[in-house]
């Protein structure tokens, strides 16, 4: 008779080898080359895409492309969820979450920076200067300063009276809800030699309590590129895809065979199911595969993602997911 050991070892076996070997579908996958293609988050990814394709047209690589793409939003003070304009926290301080991500598994990513408007490119160069992945609060900012970028107040004056306003009566629940208060950029791109990149920024959820971090600078959270496989990226409500590791969930679902529309259909169900089939805030999903598959999920309506093949462009509603 076998003992529990051996059980144990043959469940884990079992449970562990599927995940991580490739699946047939991946196995026979054919890589697309020569087509760039990228993929953002909401209507403003119209903007980062047209800002990127012309890079991956003239061959830049697809990480370009997805920082080009992201400082789009994040320069826009019209874009009040993202960069300079973005919406600030509950004390009145506009604070950054950014990350990126490389071709060859490469990541950095900043956190809870302030005063400086382009923090996704701060996080390309936490990825390229240093050994760390992750930099927070004033030690991203110093960071940020030592590498060149300037220092500015990104709280414009139409924040700043919103804010004001917002203040007398804040009820943190009611504040979270589905797309004013927060509208996260994620980008996804492909290169002409068909290499996956992604990246992510985000003035993250109007009137946070100080200090809150989202998703947008964890990876496997709001993004996550494997270049054999491809990316997922999202938006929505950062806890609820945090505690999902949402990115990664979509990214090892295409591995195991599913497609980018399945995979990202069943991390948005794994939210659904943990909060028992009901929610009242918005969490949406994009996924880019590497033969240029892509796929999308929300939660709700109301989400639209931008979709740039080079020779096209379009703007996609995705309908909530309904079972
Ligand atoms: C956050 N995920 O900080 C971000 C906000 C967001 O669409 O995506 N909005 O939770």
């Amino acid at each position: 008779m076998g003992t529990r050991r051996d059980f144990l070892k043959g469940t884990v076996a079992a449970a562990v080898v599927p995940g991580i070997a490739f699946s047939k579908v991946m196995e026979k996958m054919e890589r697309n080359t020569g087509h760039p293609t990228v993929i953002s988050t909401w209507n403003f990814g119209m903007e980062a895409n047209r800002e990127a394709m012309p890079l991956l047209k003239r061959g830049k690589s697809a990480l370009d492309a997805v920082e080009a793409g992201a400082r789009v939003p994040e320069a826009d003070p019209k874009i009040r969820s993202v960069g300079y304009g973005g919406r600030p926290d509950e004390d009145g301080h506009v604070t950054l979450d950014a990350c990126i991500m490389d071709s060859h598994g490469n990541a950095g990513s900043v956190a809870f920076l302030q005063d400086i408007k382009h923090s996704v490119s701060v996080a390309r160069k936490v990825m390229e200067q240093t050994d760390h992945v992750m930099l927070v609060g004033d030690g991203a900012k110093r960071f940020a300063l030592s590498q060149g970028f300037k220092e500015e107040d990104l709280l414009t004056e139409e924040s700043r009276k919103e804010w004001l306003k917002k203040k007398e009566n804040l009820s943190r629940k009611s504040d979270l809800g589905p797309n004013e208060n927060h509208d996260t950029i994620s980008i996804l791109a492909q290169d002409k030699d068909g290499n996956i990149a992604g990246a992510c920024s985000t003035s993250g959820l109007a009137y946070k309590l100080h200090g809150r971090v989202g998703d947008s600078p964890i990876i496997g959270a709001a993004l996550y590129c494997d270049n054999d496989i491809g990316a997922a990226g999202a938006t929505g409500l950062g806890e609820a895809v945090i505690k999902t590791v949402g990115s990664f969930l979509v990214v090892e679902l295409m591995r195991q065979g599913r497609s980018p529309q399945e995979a990202c259909e069943e991390a948005v169900r794994r939210i659904l199911r943990k909060h028992g089939g009901k929610v009242d805030f918005q969490v949406a999903y994009i996924a880019l595969r590497i033969d240029g598959e892509i796929g999308s999920a929300a939660i709700k309506n109301g989400f639209q993602y931008a979709l740039n093949r080079g020779e096209s462009s379009s703007l996609i509603d995705v309908n909530k997911l309904t079972d």
